[in-house]
């Protein structure tokens, strides 16, 4: 332990603490900006500098350890005016358009300049030469505006320490300083993976998914158009935080009332489509155990966790289930099923997908994907999108009463929603493989909230052996292992975003791991207290294969519900 001072208070931290981790423990806010709870330090804005007492020195206390005896300021005059001349000197080149910002009202740079009581006429004496850059948009997932880019890197360090994917980089020096892909090429055409991530944690306006709220809008204000909507199973733990409300509150009912009064047709579940998933992928599955096909199976229900594989591992793409996302799936049914049980034409129907992921937005637009004469999936919205659509209603969220999903394909189980958390694929999975092999049911996984983790499961005679991992450099530790032959898994379960979709990059700001936590609980807790817990008891999918598919693996559902991969 390491005794020190703080702003008068004594205190005692563990050794190796730093001074910006011994403020927080005592209640003491410091400003900061490039920081980030769950990425490495970086030290570079200079935002959360404090004044230590003896020697009148700024240290930045994201960086800077604590010493025994230290005497610490975190409020001196001397540290709040290199905070704001820091803050002041970022804002002398951006572009300072606030209202017409995506993130006005959240933006990290904007609350700082009030909290420290910048104005307007000292962001004017500092104003100079402002940088031009050209916003990238042409890719469907995401939206980059480099003018907005404070430089403080969150973006570069979580694609390259969490994602290992370094899309992002820091390039040239000075004011030319810029963070962007490879030769400045757009998002869409490197190697990212359209995981979001980068959006997650951008402090600014800098990074955003590209909205399609107007094209919705558009759609639902269309008497001619029949407009369904699906939502992921993540969504109902983390809209909530939207409104004011705790991390992993259970919003679900909310969300369907919200969604009725913004005028949509008809208000399903993509925990629905995610409960067929396990239907189909678990009968592939159940045939590789069989001895057909390759083990191990890998789960293909993350689009950015797909677009990685593509990209960095196309040797195991035949590991990959052909099982399409629930999304997809959904989408497909919403233009065929859906038609022939409501009588409304294939061609009325717009389907949109409440999602948690930038992904999503790409996987829609896949060429492989679409199934029907249509498209799929017509629109994709974030949880954050969803969010802004419901303010600009002026809907009191927080009062709505709780309002029911609608029949067909609105009835979920357990095991559809905990898809939402790592671990829940895996676990929906094995649950249904079991009980069909050996009538037995299966003991909780509890395969947690770690970014790499194992379990055994006895299915007969046979000991299964399972894995997830989630954040994409944690899943390139266990493909290598894979691709050296080390591996012995039978079954893979990847999400590409840190905790799965709860952690995804169309979620709400700002997201730390504890938050991640949370909204995961959230979503266990639903499953626990759910009557029906495994996907083939869903009466909703049973009565889709009896009416309309056959059953699983059937012509109908290698068609609708099957998909291919690109090397
Ligand atoms: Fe997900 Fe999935 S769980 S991928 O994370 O398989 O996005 O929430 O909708 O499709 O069901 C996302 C979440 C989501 C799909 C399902
Ligand atoms: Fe999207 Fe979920 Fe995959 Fe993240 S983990 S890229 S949110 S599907």
């Amino acid at each position: 332990k390491v005794k020190l001072q703080i702003d008068k208070q004594t205190i005692e931290v563990s050794e190796g603490s730093t001074i910006l981790d011994a403020a927080k423990s005592v209640g003491i806010d410091v400003p900061v900006l490039c920081y980030h709870p769950d990425l490495s330090l970086h030290g570079a804005c200079r935002v959360c500098v404090v004044e230590e007492e003896e020697s009148g020195e700024l240290l930045a206390s994201c960086a800077a350890p604590v010493n025994a005896g230290m005497k610490i300021n975190t409020r001196s005059i001397k540290a709040r005016k290199a905070r704001r001349r820091n803050v002041e000197l970022l804002l002398a080149n951006h572009p300072n358009d606030c209202l017409g910002c995506n993130r006005n009202g959240s933006c990290e740079l904007q609350d700082i300049t009030y909290d420290l009581g910048i104005t307007k006429e000292d962001i004017e004496r500092v104003s100079g030469a402002v940088r031009e850059h050209e916003i990238d948009d042409v890719g469907p997932a995401l939206r980059r505006d480099l003018n907005k880019c404070i430089l403080c890197g969150r973006c570069v360090r979580i694609c390259e320490e969490v994602q290992g994917v370094s899309a992002l980089q820091f390039t040239q020096r000075g004011f030319n300083s810029v963070v962007t892909t490879a030769f400045d090429m757009p998002q869409r055409d490197v190697n990212c993976a359209n995981c979001g991530q980068c959006a997650s944690v951008c402090p600014v306006g800098a990074i955003n998914e590209k909205s399609e709220i107007e094209k919705v809008w558009s759609a639902l204000e269309d008497d001619d158009i029949h407009v369904i909507v699906q939502t992921a199973p993540s969504i109902q733990a983390t809209l909530g935080e939207e409104f004011g409300m705790r991390a992993g509150s259970v919003v679900t009912g909310k969300m369907v009332a919200a969604l009725r009064r913004l005028g949509f047709d008809k208000i399903f579940s993509t925990d629905f489509a995610a409960d067929l998933t396990i239907l189909e992928e678990g009968s592939e599955f159940l045939k590789k155990l069989e001895g057909e096909g390759t083990l191990p199976h890998i789960t293909s229900c993350c689009p950015g966790w797909v677009k990685y594989a593509e990209h960095n591992y196309s040797d195991l793409l035949n590991h990959l289930s052909s099982a399409k996302s629930p999304m997809q799936m959904f989408s497909a049914l919403g233009k065929t099923y859906y038609p022939q049980q409501s009588g409304v034409k294939a061609k009325d129907v717009y389907t949109v997908a409440i999602m948690p992921c930038t992904a999503k937005k790409f996987e829609k637009n896949r060429e492989e994907i679409n199934a029907t004469r249509f498209k799929d999936t017509d629109a994709v919205l974030t949880t954050r999108e969803l969010a802004r659509m419901i303010k600009e209603m002026g809907i009191n969220f927080s009062k709505l009463a709780d309002e029911d999903f609608d029949e067909l394909m609105g009835t979920s189980t357990g095991a559809g929603t905990i898809f939402g958390t790592t671990g829940g694929v895996a676990e929906a999975a094995v649950r249904t493989v079991k009980e069909k092999l050996t009538g037995e049911p299966l003991e909780q996984l509890n395969l947690g909230f770690r970014g790499v983790n194992f379990a055994e499961v006895e299915i007969g005679d046979r000991t299964v052996k399972i894995a997830i991992a989630n954040g994409l450099g944690n899943a390139e530790k266990l493909l290598e292992a894979c691709r050296e032959g080390d591996c012995e898994c039978d079954f893979i379960e990847v999400m590409a975003c840190p905790h799965g979709c709860v952690g995804g990059g169309g979620q709400p700001r700002p997201a730390t791991k504890e938050k991640k936590i949370k909204r995961g609980t959230g979503l266990s807790g639903i499953d626990d207290k759910s009557v029906v817990r495994k996907s083939h008891k869903n009466p909703q999918v049973i009565k889709l294969y009896k009416e309309f598919l056959g059953e699983p693996m059937s012509g109908e559902s290698h068609h609708l519900l099957h998909t291919t991969y690109k090397s």
